[in-house]
């Protein structure tokens, strides 16, 4: 699971970058406007897991993980034919977009627009995306425009016929400046489309980067943007980036000082792991406590194969218990006395915080 930081030069996507991974990539005033991509591997913080390991004792204990990366010279302008090369590329191949905006005064740092206006600033961006995403699909249009007058028996005919239809579709919702996760589309439609990696579609975070101050109405004059799955957190990016450097004993300390009792980074990490429609089943044991990712939907036999594709090829059963009732019942063999334990079979859908043991065969 990958998640792009995008963003205009300069908007402080490095900066957040730094404060989701703790990495100390170089921060600059200046934009290169070069490409260039830095990934980095985030654990998911989750409060289920810490209690799980507070009642197994495991010797190890691994939370989930998202990448994020980091990636430079999306300007103004590039997309005049469309983003090209390695930064559509970059970007298709990601699961979800976290779009940072610059929303403070900070004479010392240009913005690449020469003002302050985080508004007119995801627009900016919003347009680009639109764009690329209208030049793939007017492409395809053409392309299957030219495939169907000229081969006019094919038994494939019916097939591009109905996704010449959805693309057109597609399209007026793109010249509409509608992103296209908003539009209405069958599990089968989705499907059609995901090949072409398009960026409208991906569930998008907006950041608000408000500097070193955080008002209580920061996100106000972004209300208006209510755009279906996409999500606002406003976030004090250089001290999120310096306390995240910071030892967390350090860290500690020093929050009280900025009046901060939760590091907001925390939240975003859990919103971008909510948005990309995630969740976790847990493995509990003396061993290991860890929690696996899986989409939301995903089966039990699904579920044991990203634990390991043996345990799907020889799936039996999966014994199950819920988080809750295995927290309220104490352990594991209370649960089981007071029945809480089930046995579900392969088509079974896991729920988020399911705690699971497959049984398997090979
Ligand atoms: N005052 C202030 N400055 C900040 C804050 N966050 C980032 N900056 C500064 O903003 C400048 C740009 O930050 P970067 O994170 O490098 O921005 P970027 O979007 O990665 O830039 P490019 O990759 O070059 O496009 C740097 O000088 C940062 O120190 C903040 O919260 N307050
Ligand atoms: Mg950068």
């Amino acid at each position: 699971m990958q998640i792009a930081i995008i963003g205009l030069p300069n908007s402080t996507k490095t900066t957040v970058f730094n404060a989701l991974t703790r990495g100390s990539s170089e921060t600059t005033a200046y934009s290169s406007g070069k490409f260039n991509m830095n990934t980095g591997t985030v654990t998911v913080p989750d409060l289920r897991v810490d209690r799980l390991t507070t009642m197994f004792k495991p010797r190890k204990t691994a939370y989930a993980q998202v990448m994020y990366a980091d990636i430079s010279g999306l300007d103004k302008g590039v997309g005049k034919g469309g983003l090209t090369g390695s930064l559509l590329n970059a970007l298709s191949e990601s699961d979800a977009l976290l779009h940072v905006v610059r929303g403070f005064e900070d004479a010392t740092v240009p913005h690449s627009e020469g003002s302050i206006d985080p508004k007119r600033d995801i627009e900016i961006v919003d347009i680009e995306l639109l764009l690329s995403d209208l030049g793939i699909v007017e492409k395809r249009i053409d392309r299957l425009k030219s495939e169907l007058d000229r081969d006019a028996k094919k038994p494939d005919r019916p097939v591009k016929e109905t996704e010449l239809a959805l693309l057109q579709r597609v399209q007026a919702h793109l010249v509409a400046e509608r992103p296209l996760r908003c539009m209405e589309l069958t599990t089968a439609e989705m499907k059609m489309l995901r090949n072409f990696g398009l960026l409208t579609l991906k569930p998008m975070l907006v950041v608000l980067n408000v500097g070193d101050r955080l008002p209580p109405d920061a996100l106000a004059p972004l209300a208006y943007y209510q755009h279906q799955k996409t999500t606002i957190v406003a976030l004090q990016g250089r001290l999120e980036m310096e306390l995240a450097q910071m030892s967390p004993e350090e860290a500690a300390e020093f929050m009280p000082e900025y009046g901060i009792t939760e590091l907001g980074l925390n939240r975003l990490i859990s919103v971008s792991y909510d948005l990309l429609g995630l969740q976790s089943f847990f493995t509990v044991g003396e061993d290991e406590v860890r929690a696996w990712t899986i989409p939301v939907g995903a089966t039990a036999v699904e579920a044991a194969g990203v634990i390991h594709s043996d345990l799907a090829k020889g799936f039996i059963r999966a014994e199950v218990v819920a988080y809750d009732a295995l927290i309220a019942a104490g352990g594991m063999v209370a649960a089981s006395q007071k029945g809480q334990v089930r046995l579900e079979g392969r088509d079974y859908v896991v729920q988020d915080g399911d705690i699971m043991n497959i049984r398997f065969n090979i």
